[in-house]
């Protein structure tokens, strides 16, 4: 077995972050629909998650936010005339299309692409497959640069794959690592893929709220990444009722430990066989589950107690979680988290990040990163200038204190000003991660 780390991709968070209401199923992105956001205390939450994990010791790389408003979308849709014209008309005629255009979604980075470490792909290089997300029309447009993100990232091909999304049709509908979880042993050995998808691609659903997954994208994936010991459990459909838009919302694993609610899958008994089968004679999982007596799936999904991030710290025997602050402010949450720390399972250590933005469209601390396992040599071949040191953190810290707003109602999403705004700001982090000119489409045109 080759030694191996479990990276993480955060997705910076861009300069027109707020609450728009775009994704139905999303409790969270309802209720705090058309609320103001602030953009600047949002970025800085995410760069301080980001430094906590690398120096917990774990690499620890940034994605750049994509260009927003999405001027070049709005085209395609026939409006024309300056930039400005262009949103000004998008929107006056189609609010609903402008407020898509202008979503910094892309900082869920769960969401950007679902990965296979060499040790689990048949060619043995890292695969991804940049999600298609088109369930959600504001989602539909990432996949494109999302790609470009990670091809600067994970340069070599000799290493990496880096393919392009599925079609982007409801039958493939794709929504990347939120809805996958590797177990495995250690890192660098063989792993165990769990596949979770919501609905089958020819089932009439009549759920209150869309599933956003197919079984038929998720076959798809391990199909093309020629992915060892995948399994397919189906997410339970009162989880998807209850608000549950990605697995990832109740369920998180890493090493041989799956953390899961209750209502989680919609067999738990045969998810455990399979993923039991799966294993044999690798490692044996262990499933720790929580039942809706101790945690009301509502509060799971409020205080996202489960999107929170499992990590094997360097030195340490056991798993730390890393949960937002919703968790420790809901009693039950807190107390299910506490009493984890205190068992003598396999998480030995609860921590608390504030992401407090973010959390109020739905994404948590799971939610803002992607999990990479490189081996030493797929980490060297990385793209260091992405990789977040101290001193890109401060680089970017004081990056986003100049540009960023603190304060964005949802009018000012059509403000000409903020587009020329996050236009500047991301021209200058082309140059801060050595992106090159060209990188974003206003830089080619
Ligand atoms: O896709 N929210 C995102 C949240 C994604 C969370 N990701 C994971 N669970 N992995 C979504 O629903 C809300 C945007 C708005 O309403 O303005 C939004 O897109």
């Amino acid at each position: 077995m080759t030694s191996a780390v479990e990276a993480n991709a955060d997705g910076l968070i861009g300069p027109t972050h707020s609450y728009a209401g775009l994704s139905p199923g999303n409790l969270a992105s309802s209720l705090n629909a058309g609320e103001a956001s602030n953009p600047r205390a949002a970025v800085l939450q995410g760069l301080d998650k980001m430094k906590r994990l690398a120096d917990l010791g774990l690499p620890q790389f940034v994605l750049p936010p994509h260009e927003r408003p999405d001027i070049p979308f709005l085209r395609t849709l026939g409006f024309s005339g300056s930039d400005a014209a262009v949103l000004e008309a998008a929107w006056k005629t189609a609010p609903s299309f402008a407020a898509a255009a202008c979503s910094a979604s892309p900082m869920w980075a769960a969401n950007a692409a679902t990965v296979t470490p060499s040790a689990d792909a048949a060619d043995g290089r890292v695969h991804f497959t940049p999600a298609n997300l088109v369930t959600n029309l504001h989602r539909s447009l990432e996949h494109q640069q999302t790609k470009r993100a990670l091809d600067a990232l994970f340069p070599d091909p000799a290493r990496f794959a880096v393919h392009d999304a599925l079609p982007s049709v409801g039958h493939l509908a794709d929504e990347g690592a939120a809805n996958h979880v590797r177990l495995c042993a250690d890192h660098g050995a063989p792993g165990v893929n769990i596949l979770v998808w919501g609905r089958e691609a020819y089932e009439p659903w009549s759920g209150a709220y869309p599933a956003r997954q197919t079984r038929e994208a998720s076959e798809a994936l391990a199909r093309r990444h020629v992915a060892a010991r995948p399994v397919f459990p189906r997410q339970s459909k009162a989880a998807i009722a209850g608000g549950t838009f990605h697995n990832d919302v109740v369920c998180v694993g890493a090493l041989e430990t799956l953390f899961f609610h209750e209502l989680a899958f919609e067999d738990t008994e045969a998810t455990k066989a399979s993923v039991r089968a799966a294993a044999l004679g690798l490692f044996e999982p262990v499933f720790i589950e929580v039942s809706s007596a101790d945690l009301p799936l509502a509060d799971a999904i409020s205080s996202y107690l489960f999107n929170s991030m499992l990590v094997r710290i360097p030195g340490e025997d056991r798993l730390t979680l890393i949960c937002p602050t919703e968790t420790r402010d809901n009693p039950r949450s807190h107390a299910v988290a506490e009493r984890l720390a205190t068992s003598n399972g396999p998480i030995g250590k609860i921590e608390y990040v504030d992401v407090r933005q973010s959390m109020r469209n739905g994404g948590g601390p799971a939610c803002l990163r992607l999990r990479v396992v490189l081996t030493e040599a797929e980490l060297a071949a990385t793209n260091p200038a992405m990789r977040l040191t101290d001193d890109l953190h401060s680089r970017l810290s004081a990056w986003a204190a100049a540009h960023y707003r603190d304060h964005l109602a949802p009018a000012d999403l059509a403000d000409p000003f903020l587009l020329d705004e996050s236009r500047s700001a991301l021209d200058e982090l082309t140059g801060l991660l050595g992106l090159g000119g060209g990188f974003y489409p206003f830089q080619r045109s």
